[in-house]
């Protein structure tokens, strides 16, 4: 093992730059203004630093790009299909597969074969596709992670554990028969990007196995879980980030992927099973929603692309890398003070919106107003993880108010350095100290689904 004091350097050089606008922050007050105070409705090039997602927004390699030039845009049975698919297999280890523009069209595919009208669908916590699509099927959501996901503070190391006894729980209530699969997320993206122990997904699969419930993996950044299991549990320390994926994906059934993620592509997703009447369902399906099932409304280069990308990704030294940039980006809000949630997560740096504006109410958007202040400060774009992104109670059309309302400051892969770190640290700091003055939000406009994508927002008191 290197000396963990040695200090530490991306395993890649820059080959192209692409410049980056700064703004003045009268710019800035209006721009945010003309997007209803919506991170997501502001213009890219009026953002100075992009830490909104790292969805779609990492990087290619040379080995990538190269690739994109023997794509194959055949109709039927493209080679870069058969490329991913064995790459899948290799490592995932799911025999068959299907390929999706991205994660939701996996979801909503999985989603259709599987759920009936009145199911259950447990999982370990909600992501906010994953349940739409669930609900648009006709299931309910159920979440049983344990309880120490809902507390930023609590330094439990893998604080997406499925809680057993309520999984157990629901199987009692509803019966086995109404719950075709539980969605394991590892990490689990909304609780602050915790991980799922090997041990927790042996467990879940011996419960589910014994009721006939399917395991479904949401494998978007399965290798980032696989680093957390390589660092923190007993038994792992000496194995690859590959073997402890293939290790974890082995105890499930079926994968929905969002390649926009670990992949290190800016398209792609797939979904991938080992039953073949499911993956005879999800065939028959993708060619209505997606496209043919060997390009899955993919072009034959993105399909190429995500496979390279998967050998790159599973590397230990990238995997390692990407997750200490972010440990240093919330070591500095740490030190200065700032509420976080711990432990530092794989993707982001979640902020404890809650604690940072502790005098404005939930309903009136604290972590929202926070993503706003954030971009007007800084120029540096994130997004809110809260209320607003937890939508509405299907049944009763009431607001969610989730335990956690968050800021999520994403660090796409391979894109900014330590440098960017330091400077949207800093302006998160500057922020902190002027938290007192910030005024909440009033939602001026909701869409039906996915609300935080869209709706828009004006400053109370202003
Ligand atoms: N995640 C993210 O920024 C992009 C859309 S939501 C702001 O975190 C998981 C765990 C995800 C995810 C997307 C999807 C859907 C499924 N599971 O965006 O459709 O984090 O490729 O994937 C986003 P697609």
């Amino acid at each position: 093992m290197a000396n963990s004091k040695a200090p530490w350097a991306e395993p890649y050089k820059i080959k192209v730059v692409e410049p980056l606008k700064v703004t003045d922050r009268e710019y800035r007050l209006n721009a945010i203004k003309e997007a209803g105070y919506n991170t997501f409705l502001l213009k890219s090039e009026d953002v100075y630093i992009d830490l909104l997602t790292d969805s779609g927004t990492n990087a290619m390699s040379d080995y990538q790009w190269a690739g994109m030039m023997l794509g194959d845009e055949s109709y039927a049975g493209s080679r870069n299909f058969y490329y991913l698919e064995s790459n899948v297999r290799k490592y995932y280890g799911y025999k068959h597969l299907v390929p999706t523009h991205q994660g939701r069209g996996a979801e909503h595919l999985l989603s259709r074969a599987l759920i009936k009208d009145g199911d259950y669908v447990p999982g370990n916590m909600y992501f906010t596709t994953t349940r739409l699509h669930q609900e648009l099927a006709g299931g309910t959501f159920v979440d049983v992670i344990i309880d120490e996901a809902h507390d930023p503070q609590n330094l439990h190391p893998f604080k997406g554990n499925v809680d057993l006894a309520k999984f157990e729980g629901l199987i009692n209530r509803v019966g086995g028969g109404k719950i075709p699969y539980i969605t394991i997320g590892a990490p689990v993206n909304m609780a602050g990007g915790q991980p799922v122990s090997m041990d927790n997904i042996r467990r879940v699969k011996e419960l589910a196995n014994k009721h006939d419930i399917m395991i479904v993996f949401d494998a978007t950044r399965g290798m980032e879980n696989a680093y957390f299991i390589q660092q923190r549990e007993e038994g792992y320390a000496n194995k690859s980030v590959a073997e402890i994926l293939l290790e974890f994906a082995s105890h499930t059934d079926a994968a929905t992927m969002s390649g926009k993620k670990d992949l290190l592509v800016n398209i792609g997703g797939f979904v991938a099973v080992n039953d073949w009447d499911t993956f005879e369902e999800l065939r028959n399906m993708v060619v209505i929603y997606e496209g043919l099932h060997t390009y899955g409304g993919l072009a034959g280069r993105d399909m190429e692309a995500m496979a390279r990308g998967m050998e790159e990704a599973v590397q230990d030294a990238h995997i390692s890398t990407r997750v200490k940039q972010v440990e240093y980006f919330g070591q500095l809000l740490l030190d200065a003070g700032v509420p976080i949630v711990e432990p530092i997560g794989g993707h982001a740096v979640f902020v404890d919106a809650r604690k940072f504006y502790d005098h404005i109410p939930q309903d009136q958007f604290p972590a929202q107003a926070l993503a706003a202040d954030f971009y007007i400060e800084s120029g540096v774009r994130c997004m809110e993880r809260g209320i607003v992104s937890a939508g509405r109670n299907k049944e009763t059309g009431e607001h969610y108010f989730p335990k956690l309302e968050l800021v999520r400051i994403t660090f796409p892969r391979r894109v900014y350095m330590q440098s960017h770190l330091d400077v949207a640290a800093y302006h998160v700091i500057e922020l902190f100290k002027k938290r007192h003055e910030a005024k909440g939000l009033e939602m001026v406009y909701e869409p039906t689904y996915l609300r935080f994508f869209q709706a828009r927002f004006e400053r109370i008191g202003k």
